[in-house]
């Protein structure tokens, strides 16, 4: 399997993310994709290219333009105002405060963000499109004919919205290559999102529609982030009814009671005819992750990918969470080839 993989990730390097109230070094930092690419190239998974350009049109059939143009200018606007530090939101507009589009660069970013958790620095910008162009590009490989590919995308993205941004992720590289497969012709587009945490942004993305089914499997959002989404009942609404599903897991999922949500997640895929899978990969799923409490050990990492092969479809891997850094590169490169062999 070919990998897609831009050094410009680096760019993209928060000192402090505010977590459980604690402000905190923050655990989406550039080591981790360096770790998944230098374990890529030990185990020879395959070739490594670089991402091409892809302008912002595909990134615009799923965002808004305000969050796009707030995304490219919030550093600059934000250092404006002689801030040397990286940008963090600190208010929010609930329905009581009303959502007004503030002129200052504090409103904007609490208009935008959902959490405090996801800094904008100097380099986000260029790390986040690079990042997108890095998912487009893999989703060309698929397209045109490989049976699967690797988007080593970072910054992350499944908590990304059509217009919100936060969870470490600013634009959602897995549906931008979602909605790019339809673009080019494939009729009905799985996204399986495999993260530890909901992926509430590729949810609201897909909502409405039937072209796109959405599954999540996730700890609960009774107890963990993102707390508001994620819930079994979600199902779609309007057209999109029945077209997603959340599979969320108790505190201590291990893989014999995770399995199970994925077999049913891998039957809905089968029973809806996808012409092509995007599996949102996140590795926070592990015993040893820092900020997540599922039980998964290092060889299911190798099970997840052969399961995800029963599926027979042409297959993108997106690069989402995992923050056990130095147990990162064997896990995730675990799945690709358990998918492989
Ligand atoms: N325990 C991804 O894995 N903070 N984002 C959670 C609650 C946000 C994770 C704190 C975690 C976001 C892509
Ligand atoms: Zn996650």
């Amino acid at each position: 399997m070919r990998t897609v993989y831009s050094e410009d990730h680096r760019l993209q390097d928060g000192k402090f993310e505010l977590l459980e109230g604690q402000f905190m070094k923050a655990h989406e930092m550039p080591r981790r994709a360096e770790i998944v690419i230098d374990r890529v190239r030990s185990t020879k998974l395959g070739e490594v290219l670089g991402p091409q350009d892809f302008g912002l049109d595909p990134i615009l059939k799923v965002h808004d333009r305000g969050l796009v143009e707030f995304l490219r200018v919030a550093w600059d606007e934000w250092a404006a105002t002689g801030r040397t530090f990286d940008a963090l939101p600190h208010v929010w507009p609930v329905p009581g405060l009303g959502r007004r589009l503030s002129d200052s660069i504090d409103g904007k970013l609490g208009y935008y963000a959902i959490d405090a958790g996801t800094p904008i620095t100097p380099g986000t910008w260029r790390a986040v499109l690079s990042s997108a162009n890095v998912a487009l590009t893999a989703q060309k490989l698929v397209a045109t004919g490989e049976k699967s590919a690797f988007a080593l995308c970072r910054p992350p993205g499944h908590h990304a919205g059509s217009d919100f941004y936060g969870g470490y992720c600013f634009l959602n590289n897995a549906g931008i290559a979602a909605q790019a497969f339809r673009d080019q012709g494939a009729k009905r587009v799985a996204i399986l999102d495999v993260d530890y945490h909901h992926g509430n942004g590729t949810q609201q993305m897909f909502f409405a529609r039937d072209d796109v089914l959405t599954i999540s499997l996730h700890a609960d959002p009774k107890q963990e982030f993102p707390y508001f989404l994620g819930y079994a009942d979600e199902i779609g609404a309007g057209a999109g009814e029945g077209y997603h599903m959340n599979l969320p897991l108790p505190w201590g999922t291990d893989w014999q009671r995770y399995t199970e949500a994925l077999d049913h997640a891998l039957k809905r895929i089968a029973q809806y005819g996808a012409e092509a899978l995007v599996i949102s990969l996140g590795l926070d799923t592990f015993e040893h992750d820092p900020i997540s409490r599922f039980k998964l050990a290092e060889a299911d990492y190798h099970r997840l990918g052969e399961r995800i092969a029963w599926a027979d479809l042409p297959t993108l891997f997106v690069m989402e969470g995992g923050y056990a850094v130095e147990a990162l590169g064997v896990n995730t490169v675990n799945v690709l080839m358990g998918f492989e062999q």
